[in-house]
């Protein structure tokens, strides 16, 4: 093929998938009824795709549809699903659709599989639990039904699999795992498999199959460069030894491949490599390449900007000199990882717009440089031209770059970033707040009702106005600061009802950023955000959170916390602009929650709490690319929260418990107080806290809100206790794991009772007092 992508949006331009699969869980759609959905969006995407310029039977088509996840749909084809699962299967063994829905969401006491992100996307997939008593086996036809499908329908597409390093590589052992035994060691059972799911694919009418390798791009896999690359070497030895099998095009994106992984997939008997060259520039001539095809992965598929065509096509000229059998144009990524179509988006300013490249733009990208590197480059001058012309259009453009914003930026000092000593604060602190010991809190939103939502689009359609709608939220706001102070809670939140997502809320109140109307992009299974687009220098018009903030105060004389998004987390949820480095942008948003801050100091505010659970999914995939991005993020918070009076205490959280790599960051983020995850991990993460010295107040969440388990009294005080015994009783806070808002009121308010119960009765025990 000329031109191909890696993978395309699944979940339909109005997200049709996640309609169907949450009414077939629902029990409103059979079975039937939903594959007869999907079978359409499959039908729908081969036929755009061919619009839109890859051809129709050359295999430059990929099949990239999911019911849920791409990593789920191999471990059920390859009989990897854990045992807890097994009583699911079919009489023939085989994996049914019930029993992928069950692995992913759980079913009665079987827990579902674990999701963590895909790479450093904001992609979630389902990790495969892999030990010595996996029993590998074909046991789906599902990848097969979809090529058999698209040839009735008159297509040679690309079937595409997660390849089986990654696959294990991704995996985590199981506890019947011997010492030091890893899932990858499993590699040649799992390759037998992949053999006769090769033969299967190749009956069924492919004629090239894409297995993505991404693995071996990555560091932070527990895996070295070399074992990642003599796993690779070993795969497509014996992928590649019959000739009963499609012709396989290796994929690896996500970032430029290891000198050894480049070298073992050149060496191999693969037939194709793709590779991702908009991070990292053309790797070097290696032997073997000469009977490859190159597919050069130079349109960005995470990313939405229109780009340098011009300088991609200057990219695969440089490709050309590898001496590969051939060359075509690809996408770096799949293009799951952007929304459909830029035509869905009416309210974008056409400026913006022209700056722009949703996934089907990419795809006529790609078949733009085909045509050029078919034709000459003269062929496509017209359409080379245009993407200059928007791109410089964009470094002019008024808002991209505000000569204020600059100003600011560029007269910053160190100074401006660090706050007096802990000790100092605390003391101010304590002397203002006079909480008791173990003080408890919650992380900041409370359940988002279904009347919350419906008010929200009722004002966003015009049909309340402004003024009714305030008036919604602050009676929400007062029954959510009653409730508290029911419970007996010590540091109120407002409840975050006025906020839709805690980034989007921002980057409509906030200059330099855009938000879409059908943006959507998967998250994991049925779940999508909309990121927004932060296309310019940002800036503060007026105050966004204050208003709330103080009137949640004025009702209630406990401490009400202001609650921010931190500026790394707003970048990492967004799509940012490419032009600038990320650490620049990111103390324009710090600038911004600066004055935020003052504003609500300014309100009789004393507590503002700044999230930054993304801190840990922005960290580089290769260790080389840690400490600088580690010293921007940090960087900018400090930034943002630097300008806070000693007296004025502030608080972050973080979504995870998995310290590891990132306690440093974590401490020298200079917070007052951070809450984590600390409930799934049965509190293994406080003394992880204890042992790295951390000094500052933590809150290790005491109970698990991801479930809707009301957690006992007892059971909250137990980890209490093992949280006094590892740490200072000071520095202690008792609050939740995450925030509220997907939750129910009824577990919400009785596990709140719990958690402050168990706090009185812990005081009460270390003789702190109530
Ligand atoms: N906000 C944004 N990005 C995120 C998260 C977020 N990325 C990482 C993480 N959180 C992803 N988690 C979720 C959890 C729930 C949903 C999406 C991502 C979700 N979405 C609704 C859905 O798909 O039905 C739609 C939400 C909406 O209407 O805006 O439930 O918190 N930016
Ligand atoms: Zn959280």
């Amino acid at each position: 093929p000329a031109g191909t992508i890696l993978g395309y949006p699944r979940i339909g331009r109005r997200r049709e998938l996640k309609r169907a699969v949450e009414a077939h869980w629902s029990g409103a759609l059979d079975e039937a009824g939903l594959e007869s959905v999907a079978a359409d969006l499959r039908r729908t995407t081969r036929a755009r795709l061919a619009d839109l310029g890859l051809g129709r039977d050359d295999s430059s088509i990929p099949e990239t549809f999911s019911f849920y996840d791409q990593v789920l749909d191999v471990a059920a084809a390859v009989g990897a699903l854990p045992e807890r699962f097994a009583h699911l299967r079919a009489e023939d063994g085989s994996v049914p659709l019930s029993a992928l829905f069950a692995a992913a969401r759980g079913v009665g006491e079987a827990a579902p599989l674990e999701m963590t992100k895909w790479f450093d996307t904001n992609y979630h997939y389902l990790v495969p639990e892999i030990g010595p008593e996996t029993r590998f086996a074909l046991s789906s036809d599902r990848f097969a039904r979809q090529v058999a499908e698209s040839v009735a329908d008159g297509y040679v597409t690309r079937p595409v699999l997660v390849g089986p390093v990654t696959f294990l590589a991704l995996a985590k052992g199981t506890d019947a795992a011997a010492p030091g035994a890893r899932p990858l060691d499993r590699l040649d059972d799992l390759l037998l498999v992949y053999v006769e799911l090769l033969a299967a694919l190749r009956a069924a009418g492919a004629q090239w199959v894409q297995i993505d390798e991404p693995a071996l791009v990555s560091q932070s896999l527990g895996y070295s460069d070399d074992e990642l690359a003599t796993a690779a070497a070993r795969a497509l030895d014996v992928l590649t030894v019959s000739d009963d099998r499609p012709a396989i095009l290796v994929a690896a994106g996500y970032g430029a491949l290891s000198a050894p992984a480049w070298r073992a997939l050149a060496a191999s008997a693969a037939e194709g490599l793709a590779i991702d060259l908009t991070r990292g520039g053309v790797p070097s001539p290696v032997a073997g390449l000469d009977g490859k095809v190159i597919v050069a992965g130079v349109v960005d598929g995470r990313n939405v900007w229109r780009g340098d065509l011009a300088g991609a096509a200057d990219v695969l000229d440089a490709v050309g000199g590898l001496g590969a059998a051939a060359v075509a144009v690809g996408t770096s990524t799949s293009l799951q990882h952007v929304p459909h179509d830029l035509a869905d988006e009416p309210d974008l300013d056409p400026r913006l717009v022209s700056w722009l490249a949703f996934a089907d733009q990419k795809v006529s990208q790609v078949t733009t440089l085909a045509r050029g590197l078919a034709d000459g480059r003269d062929a496509i001058a017209g359409e080379l031209d245009a993407a200059t012309a928007a791109l410089a259009d964009r470094r002019s453009a008024p808002g991209v770059r505000d000569g204020a914003v600059r100003a600011r930026a560029g007269a910053l000092t160190p100074a401006d970033r660090s706050r007096t000593p802990f000790e100092v604060r605390a003391a101010a602190q304590d002397a203002v707040l006079g909480l008791p010991a173990l003080p408890t809190t919650t992380i900041g939103s409370f359940p988002q009702t279904a009347e919350i939502r419906r008010a929200r689009a009722r004002a966003t359609r015009g049909e309340i106005d402004e003024a009714t709608y305030e008036g919604f939220l602050r009676d929400e706001i007062a029954r959510v600061i009653a409730l508290q102070e029911d419970i007996g809670l010590d540091v109120l939140v407002h409840g975050e009802p006025e906020r839709n997502d805690m980034v989007q809320y921002f980057a409509e109140n906030l200059d330099g950023f855009a938000v879409t109307r059908n943006g959507w992009v998967q998250s994991y299974g049925s779940r999508a955000t909309r990121p927004s687009i932060l296309w310019g220098d940002v800036s503060r018009p007026a105050p966004i959170t204050v208003p709330w903030a103080a009137y949640a105060q004025s009702l209630s004389a406990a401490p009400v916390k202001g609650m921010l998004t931190g500026p790394v987390t707003i970048l990492a949820w967004s799509f940012v602009r490419d032009d600038q480095p990320l650490g620049e942008t990111a103390d324009q948003v710090a600038l911004a929650l600066r004055d935020e801050i003052a504003d609500l100091e300014r309100a009789g505010i004393a507590i503002v709490q700044v999230d930054e659970p993304a801190l840990r999914e922005l960290l580089p995939l290769r260790t080389a690319d840690q400490p600088a991005y580690l010293d921007w993020s940090v960087g900018s918070f400090r930034l943002a929260t630097a300008g806070a009076a000693d007296e004025t205490q502030i608080h972050t959280h973080l979504c995870y418990s998995e310290f590891g790599v990132v306690i440093d960051a974590i401490a020298a983020l200079d917070a007052d107080v951070t809450s984590i995850e600390a409930a799934r991990s049965r509190g293994e993460v406080i003394s992880e806290v204890a042992a790295s010295g951390f000094a500052h107040g933590i809150g290790p969440g005491v109970y698990d809100i991801h479930s809707p388990r009301v957690p006992s009294v007892d059971e909250v005080s137990s980890l209490l206790e093992r949280a006094v015994a590892e740490l200072d009783v000071r520095r202690l806070w008792v609050n939740p794991d995450c925030g509220l808002k997907t939750r129910g009121y009824d577990e919400t308010v009785a596990s709140l009772r719990h958690i402050v119960a168990a706090a009185r009765a812990v005081r009460a025990e270390v003789g702190a007092g109530v």
